[in-house]
């Protein structure tokens, strides 16, 4: 429907941005801090834009104060971060690293003194080394009892000051470039596993939601989930199947199970058929009906079209474009099920991903029609080239009018009756895009970093800055 009139934003809607740890802190080696998946990873020839890593990212773990002030300096309402399981277990279990918790406390203090809202991500990517190398991390269900007890000790720590979490970013994703594409550690092309870990992975999420009751039971907690809805790439019925075969398949899968811990009807089915469902023991969908989430978390990017796919001499995997060169990424598909194809109503960034802001309202209303809870936009924004102008300037219209088109979206959405908690922009400062580098920004404020040489990772405080400061300032009227 069109609205004549538009609802405002709640009075105290969170207004924030996003980042992970992996991606701003550096200090890898520091403190005591074990060694993750990635810092591992990383060190693959070819794994990443020009081999970049995250030893120093963008060296938050030193300059946080610094960072914070920023945000408070913006009128930041709330701020998403994750804390480093190597940080506080630095072999995943057994010995806590008091220095890692002094990191995290510090943080959170400094938040809380300048009125930003923590939001804790437990698990944004970065697994224990220790724990892929002793039963590999999420093929075990030993992970689930490892995971629930990282998570306890920081809601014992945190629990009081910290209101707001986030159990899993992404699952669909670091699952699906671990175990299915190779892109991500531990770099597995297993579509059985896949779905195993995910089991393992579903349960985990449940078993720290059931705790987390126990210990913070005022607190609210999610998991962040990477949807992409799903169109037809025409009004042919067969379309039409293959999008609501993406829906069932890369998006029901998840979200039925964290919403009402049971796999879709069809997917199941489909896996069965094909040798792919997970095994499932006897007590695991009691848990997973009990751990209901409080909101759910949604990162939205973009949308994804479909068509039909024949199982004979249907297309397979595609590629993704990690260079910034527009037109190189590749449309893939599964024979009999669906394949992607490109959207010619929709603008792509340089990285082809499509720019869609009506796709959020669509993404936010049908999380509502289906799930019915409420929903924190836990990351959205945009990857883009950003040039550093003279006297320290960087004129990032392009952002702005990104994040006001989706601002807008968000309004329509709350306007057709959407249950919206906030807003997390990724992100804060420009940081490390675990595939693409740093040139691929996202910040509101610049960082003076690059994948070659050694920079002075000053802040700069970017156009979209004080856009976004104004549009907290008049609670989203000034758009
Ligand atoms: C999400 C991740 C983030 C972030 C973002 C942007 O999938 O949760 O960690 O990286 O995507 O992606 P990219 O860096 O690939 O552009």
């Amino acid at each position: 429907m069109i609205h004549n009139k538009l609802t405002p934003f709640p009075k105290d809607f969170l207004w924030g941005a996003a980042s992970a740890a992996y991606q701003v802190e550096g200090a890898w080696n520091e403190d005591g801090k074990g060694v993750s998946n990635w810092d591992q990873f990383v060190r693959i020839p070819g794994k990443t834009f020009k081999g970049t890593t995250g030893d120093v990212a963008v060296d938050h773990y030193h300059r946080y104060k610094e960072d914070v002030r920023l945000m408070a300096e913006m009128g930041m309402r709330a701020y998403r971060f994750s804390v480093a399981w190597t940080r506080i277990f630095p072999n995943g279990k057994g010995e806590i690293n008091p220095k890692g918790l002094e990191f995290y406390n510090n943080l959170i203090n400094e938040l809380k003194a300048n009125n930003v809202e923590p939001i804790l991500t437990l698990y944004h990517w970065d697994l224990p080394q220790a724990l892929q190398d002793e039963y590999g991390g999420w093929e075990s269900r030993n992970i689930i009892k490892d995971f629930t007890a990282y998570s306890v000790e920081l809601f014992k720590q945190f629990g009081a000051r910290v209101k707001y979490w986030v159990s899993l970013n992404e699952q669909n994703i670091f699952t699906g470039l671990g175990y299915r594409m190779a892109a991500h550690p531990p770099g597995v092309k297993d579509d059985k596993l896949f779905y195993q870990v995910n089991h393992h992975a579903n349960l985990a999420n449940a078993s720290v939601i059931k705790e987390f009751r126990k210990y913070v039971p005022d607190g609210k907690i999610g998991p962040s989930f990477a949807y992409s809805p799903a169109y037809a790439a025409s009004s042919n019925p067969k379309d039409i199947i293959a999008a609501e075969n993406a829906e069932e398949l890369n998006s029901h899968w998840w979200m039925d199970i964290y919403a009402w811990g049971k796999y879709p009807k069809s997917a199941w089915s489909y896996l069965e058929k094909n040798n792919l469902a997970p095994a499932v023991e006897e007590g695991d969908f009691e848990l997973l009906k009990e751990s209901k989430p409080d909101f759910m978390g949604l990162n939205y990017y973009q949308t994804t079209t479909f068509e039909e796919n024949p199982i004979e001499g249907g297309v397979t995997a595609g590629e993704m474009n990690t260079s910034g060169k527009k037109g190189t990424s590749k449309d893939g598909g599964i024979p009999g099920v669906f394949k992607t194809v490109s959207n010619p109503n929709l603008e792509r960034t340089n990285w082809d991903w499509n720019i869609d802001p009506n796709g959020l309202r669509i993404a936010l209303r049908r999380i509502t029609g289906r799930y019915n809870l409420p929903i924190l936009i836990s990351e959205n924004g945009l990857g883009e080239y950003d040039k550093l102008e003279e006297n320290d300037v960087v004129n990032d219209d392009y952002r702005i009018d990104f994040v006001r088109s989706h601002v807008e979206a968000m309004q329509e959405a709350i306007s057709d009756g959407v249950d919206l908690m906030g807003y997390c922009v990724w992100s804060f400062t420009d940081l490390l895009s675990w595939l693409n580098g740093f040139q691929k920004r996202y910040g509101f404020v610049y960082v003076n970093q690059h994948e070659e040489g050694e920079h002075d990772l000053r802040r700069i405080k970017k156009k979209s800055f004080h856009w976004y400061k104004e549009l907290i300032e008049t609670n989203g009227e000034k758009l």
